[in-house]
């Protein structure tokens, strides 16, 4: 059978947290990166994969899956060899989903409601190793790569995360991206 085909755009955060996902789950997958300068989402034949145009977008056999969290969580549900990254409790799970999109409001004052969102996390890791407790899940994976795809475009932002402010290596979010390879944070 042939592999899953990830359209992706390094760019993008959404994209970011399957391609850190694939990776550290170790998956075979097939990887095209779509471009945003010549507007490929919009073509038709992608459009008629995905009708909302966006990437990441899976093809797995017949199957397509859009949207990262949807993508992680079936990655997760089909490939893993257990379900620590996406409990299949039902409250555990429910966490998970309240976290994965924890970084997502959508700002009037981007800087503002970034660091407003990085506060929340810190918070929430004062506590607990990772967003959901005692395991790393995939809303750790979904609030990283976020997190990496803001400092890739604004790196100045990086003062601003007390716990990010000396880079990798100092907090949980940095071991994580360090353990995802040198690259990681880029
Ligand atoms: N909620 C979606 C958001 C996906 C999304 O907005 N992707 C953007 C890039 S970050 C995109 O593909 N935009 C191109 C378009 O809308 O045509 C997810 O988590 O996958």
């Amino acid at each position: 059978m042939s592999k899953p085909i990830l359209y992706m755009n390094p760019l993008s955060a959404p994209s970011r947290a399957v391609m850190y996902l694939v990776k550290y789950l170790g998956l075979e997958l097939e990887c095209i990166e779509i471009s945003f300068d010549t507007r490929e989402t919009l073509t038709p034949e992608f459009r008629k994969l995905n009708p909302q145009h966006t990437v990441p977008t899976l093809v797995d056999g017949h199957d397509v899956i859009y949207d990262s969290h949807a993508i992680c969580g079936y990655l997760v549900d089909k490939y893993a060899t257990n379900d620590e990254l996406y409990p299949k409790g039902l409250v555990q799970r429910t966490l998970v989903q309240i976290l994965y999109g924890g970084l997502e409001s959508v700002p009037k004052d981007v800087v503002r409601c970034l660091h407003e969102s990085w506060m929340i996390l810190e918070d929430i890791l004062k506590d607990s190793p990772y967003l959901c407790g005692e395991n790393m899940t995939i809303a750790d994976i979904c609030c990283l790569a976020t997190i990496t795809a803001v400092l890739r475009m604004l790196p100045l932002l990086r003062r601003r995360i007390p716990n990010c402010s000396t880079g990798c290596g100092e907090c949980v979010q940095c071991r994580f991206i360090t353990m995802m390879g040198p690259n990681g944070c880029k």
